[in-house]
């Protein structure tokens, strides 16, 4: 057909599409990842008690995603999904020992990046399988632990060689980052850099210079903290009486865990401001595209329960900021539900590369670029599988209003069924309520569909 075009046309075309295309073919991509993190560990998504004026300037400059999530909330799910781009029932993670090897057979966004010529690096916590905590697959530089590893004083594998670190490990990590955004690279090589955190995550033991300054500030239990263990559904009743050392009852506990978790992210906050002078000093700024992202939530005393893996807004939902302004317009704020899953095709994209077919998450550039673009408007939460509780699958279907939380075991199911609108802090069961029977019944034959289309039934 173009042939046909008188030959003036073909090149008006031409020449007004290459002018456009002020963007770099292959931006840097800085991939922030902590650990833990909940939605509201940030001034910029109101925590009233700490300032983030790092994470806050990725946020302010560029999008601000109100409604991110990870589709299963553990740390080695919320890693796989986000590496892969693929739900749990694909990359086959769905606990904290996951068995070596079969996360392995699915490329990694730095396995895709590192083919078409990035100087890839992952420093920091990886807790997926890699014996002795060595070199994994996709990266060129490696500095990493095997396991959770320690605030302090860790053991680093740097390139497959043991070396000792000393002091706290986010600065450690953080020093390596900036050797390796120092270090020689070709004018025409890209970095895709992950700098992934231990921080929040316990134990509650922040960085010298944070630990105690926050000991002024209030630590009042959330609301829902103290409702009846009678409210609450069968499987959460287990958990809640078997809280042991997460136990609200201790106040003194439960506050100096609280402040010790804001504290943590104030080690995050200094570190990633040292990153950004860095760029800043060697002009790549601009033409790096930064996400930060965690691998799961945290509740905090929510429901009387201090743990992650439960399909509660604090345990779910998740910080996702993304900044590069070649493409994303500064203040954005969405409220889309998007999954952590979205950000490998959303890399992928923006750097001009393929997206595979077997990747689930959908790249975000399309309501970057157009807010009002078509989107999802749901999705199936996939608990984890939890150790002792191998009998319980929990599924939930998140909507804009509605939750919809089912929990089988042993041939019965409990439902429940919450309103955001009416019901923030998810509290009040709709399940039981002749008036919400059609929605009720809308959402559970969505979750069926949707487990039998992602191979979960
Ligand atoms: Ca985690």
């Amino acid at each position: 057909m173009s042939s046909r075009l008188p030959m003036l046309v073909v090149l008006w075309i031409l020449g007004a599409c290459a002018p456009e295309s002020r963007t770099p073919a292959r931006p840097n991509v800085l991939l922030i990842f902590t650990d833990d993190q909940r939605y509201d560990s940030l001034s910029i998504t109101g925590n009233p008690y700490i300032q983030t004026p790092a994470l806050d300037r990725i946020a302010a400059e560029g999008a601000l995603f109100r409604r991110a999530y990870v589709s299963t909330s553990r740390c080695c799910p919320g890693r796989a999904a986000l590496l892969t781009g693929k739900h749990a029932t694909l990359h086959g993670v769905w606990n904290n020992h996951p068995e070596p090897g079969g996360f392995a057979a699915h490329d990694s966004v730095a396995d895709h990046l590192d083919r078409a010529g990035y100087r890839t690096a992952w420093i920091g916590k990886w807790h997926l399988p890699n014996p002795g905590g060595g070199p994994v697959r996709g990266f060129d530089r490696w500095v990493s632990y095997e396991g959770p590893g320690s605030h302090f004083d860790q053991v680093l594998n740097v390139d497959g060689e043991s070396v000792q670190s000393e002091g706290f490990q986010a600065d450690r990590l953080t020093d390596h980052a900036l050797e390796f955004l120092g270090g020689a690279r070709d004018s025409d090589e890209p970095f895709f850099l992950t700098l992934a955190f231990k921080n929040p995550h316990v134990p509650m033991t922040p960085a010298p210079r944070h630990a105690g300054t926050l000991d002024h500030v209030p630590a009042a239990l959330p609301v829902s903290a103290l409702d009846p263990v009678s409210s609450l559904p069968a499987f959460y009743r287990v958990l809640r009486n078997a809280s042991g050392r997460h136990a609200i009852d201790d106040e003194e506990a439960f506050a100096h865990d609280l402040r010790a978790y804001w504290e943590l992210m104030l080690s995050v906050d200094d570190n990633v401001q040292r990153v950004l002078d860095a760029l800043t000093a060697s002009g790549e700024l601009e033409d790096t595209l930064i996400l930060v992202t965690t691998d799961n939530g945290q509740l905090l005393g929510e429901h009387g329960l201090q743990q992650k893996g439960l399909s509660y807004e604090p345990s779910i939902q998740v910080p996702l900021l993304m900044r590069f302004p070649e493409r994303i317009q500064a203040g954005r704020t969405m409220d889309q539900l998007v999954l952590t899953e979205d950000l490998l095709p959303t890399v992928l994209d923006v750097c001009g590369l393929d997206v595979p077919g077997d990747v689930q998450g959908k790249s975000l550039v399309p309501i970057l670029e157009d807010p009002s673009a078509p989107w999802r408007d749901r999705f199936l939460y996939l608990a984890p599988a939890f150790g002792g509780e191998e009998g319980m699958i929990e599924r939930a279907v998140v909507e804009e209003r509605f939750k919809y939380v089912s929990f089988e075991a042993a041939g019965t199911r409990e439902e429940i069924l919450f309103d955001r609108q009416s019901d923030p802090d998810e509290r009040v069961n709709l399940a039981t309520q002749p008036g919400q029977a059609s929605t009720l019944a809308r959402m559970r034959q969505w979750m069926e569909d949707e487990r039998r289309r992602l191979g979960d039934l």
